[in-house]
C-alpha cells in the first residue's frame, strides 16, 4: 500500500489505532492468540476429579479453541458423557460430539466397570438424560478417526485421562490416527531422566501409553504441574459460585460433589489438566527427550518400563512459570464467568 497518497494524520492515526488494540489484545490474553482456533478433541475421564471438568468448561467457552469432539474414558462412562454433554450445552455448544469410549483398560475386554478409582464422583450433576443433547452414536476411536480424516493434519488429541481409547484408535484406525496433528497428554513429570515420574493417565493403561509410544503420531508429554500456580483461588471459586449465570449451577454442583465423594479431594479445586491448553498456548516449554517411561508397579496396576526414547522423538513438557500460570488462571476464570452466546439472548 502506498501511504503517501493518504494524508499524514490519516497514516498516524491508523497506525495509533492498529497499536493501541493489539496492544489492548495482549494486556488481556496472556499468550498470542492463534491465527485460527485450534481444532482439539479432549478425551477425558470428566466427572472423576474436578479439573477435567474445568478445563472442559474453558475449552469450549474459550475462542482460541475450537472444539470438534469430546470423548470419554475409563469406566462409567455413560455418566462421564453426560457430564461432558452437559458442559458443551450449557457453555453455548449442544453441537459439539460426545463420544462413549472404553471402560477397560487394554487388552482387557470392553465391559461395564466402575474404574479403578470407584469411577464418578459428581456423575450427580446429570443423573440422566432429560433436556441433554444426545450423545454420539460413535465410538470414542471411531469418532477421532473420522474427524481426523475429515481435518488432516489439523486435529490435536488431548489425553487428559486414561490412554485406553487413544490405544485402540492406533491399533484400529491407524491409517486415521496418522492424520492427527499430535497427541498431547497430561502425563507426569518430566523434569529430567533422574526427576521424572509417570501419572495416573499413563499408569491406567501402561499398554496404550506403550502403543502411543511407538505410533508415528507426534506425542507431547506434560508435567502435571501447571495446577500450582493455575487453580483457582478461594476468591475465584466464590466467584464461581456466586456468578448466577446458567453455568454455575453445574460447577459449584460439581465442585461440592466432588469434595464429598473424592476421599483425596483438596479444599480447593486444582487444574492439573489445563497443561494440554498452556502448552497449545504456547506456555509451556518443551524439551527432546531421551528420556524412557518407567511405569512402576503402584498399588494393584502393573508396571513394566518402556524402551528409552533413544531418537528423541517425544516432546517433554516443563513446569509452566508462575507468572504465566497466574496469568493463564485469570483468562481461565473469565472464560468459565462468560456468559455463552446461546444464552445471552435469553437473559
Ligand atoms: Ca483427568
Amino acid at each position: 500500500m502506498n501511504f503517501q497518497n493518504f494524508p499524514r494524520w490519516m497514516v498516524l492515526g491508523a497506525l495509533v489505532f492498529v497499536l493501541s488494540s493489539a496492544a489492548s489484545v495482549q494486556a488481556e490474553k496472556p499468550f498470542d492468540p492463534p491465527l485460527a482456533p485450534i481444532k482439539v478433541v479432549l478425551d477425558t475421564d470428566i466427572a472423576e476429579d474436578i479439573d477435567d471438568i474445568l478445563v472442559a468448561a474453558f475449552a469450549v467457552s474459550a475462542v482460541e479453541f475450537e472444539v470438534l469432539a469430546i470423548t470419554v474414558v475409563d469406566g462409567g462412562v455413560e455418566a462421564r458423557s453426560r457430564v461432558a454433554r452437559k458442559v458443551a450445552m450449557l457453555y453455548g455448544h449442544p453441537e459439539i460430539p460426545v463420544a462413549q469410549g472404553y471402560s477397560r483398560s487394554m487388552p482387557l475386554t470392553d465391559q461395564r466397570y466402575p474404574g479403578h478409582t470407584g469411577g464418578v464422583r459428581y456423575g450427580e450433576v446429570a443423573t440422566d438424560e432429560l433436556e441433554l443433547p444426545p450423545g454420539s452414536a460413535l465410538k470414542a476411536d471411531q469418532l477421532i478417526a473420522k474427524l481426523a480424516d475429515e481435518h488432516p493434519g489439523e486435529v490435536h488429541l488431548l489425553t487428559v485421562g486414561s490412554m485406553s481409547n487413544v490405544g485402540h484408535l492406533l491399533v484400529r484406525y491407524p491409517e486415521s490416527a496418522r492424520k492427527l496433528k499430535s497427541i498431547i497428554t497430561n502425563g507426569g513429570r518430566f523434569v529430567s531422566k533422574d526427576d521424572q515420574s509417570i501419572g495416573w493417565n499413563l499408569r491406567y493403561d501402561p499398554i496404550a501409553a506403550a502403543i502411543a509410544q511407538r505410533s508415528e503420531v507426534p506425542w507431547i508429554l506434560l508435567s502435571e504441574t501447571t495446577s500450582r500456580y493455575a487453580s483457582p483461588r478461594r476468591e475465584d471459586v466464590e466467584k464461581l459460585e456466586e456468578a448466577g449465570l446458567p453455568t454455575t449451577e453445574l460447577l459449584s454442583d460439581s465442585i461440592r460433589w466432588w469434595r464429598t465423594n473424592k476421599t483425596d479431594a483438596t479444599s480447593l479445586p486444582h487444574v492439573s489438566d489445563l497443561n494440554v491448553f498452556a502448552f497449545l498456548l504456547g506456555m509451556v516449554e518443551v524439551k527432546k527427550g531421551n528420556m524412557y517411561l518407567e511405569i512402576g508397579p503402584k498399588g494393584k496396576l502393573p508396571g513394566f518400563r518402556i524402551e528409552e526414547d533413544a531418537e528423541g522423538k517425544i516432546l517433554y513438557g516443563n513446569m509452566i512459570p508462575q507468572q504465566k500460570a497466574e496469568a493463564l488462571r485469570e483468562y481461565m476464570m473469565e472464560c468459565l464467568l462468560k456468559v455463552p452466546e446461546r444464552h445471552r439472548a435469553a437473559r
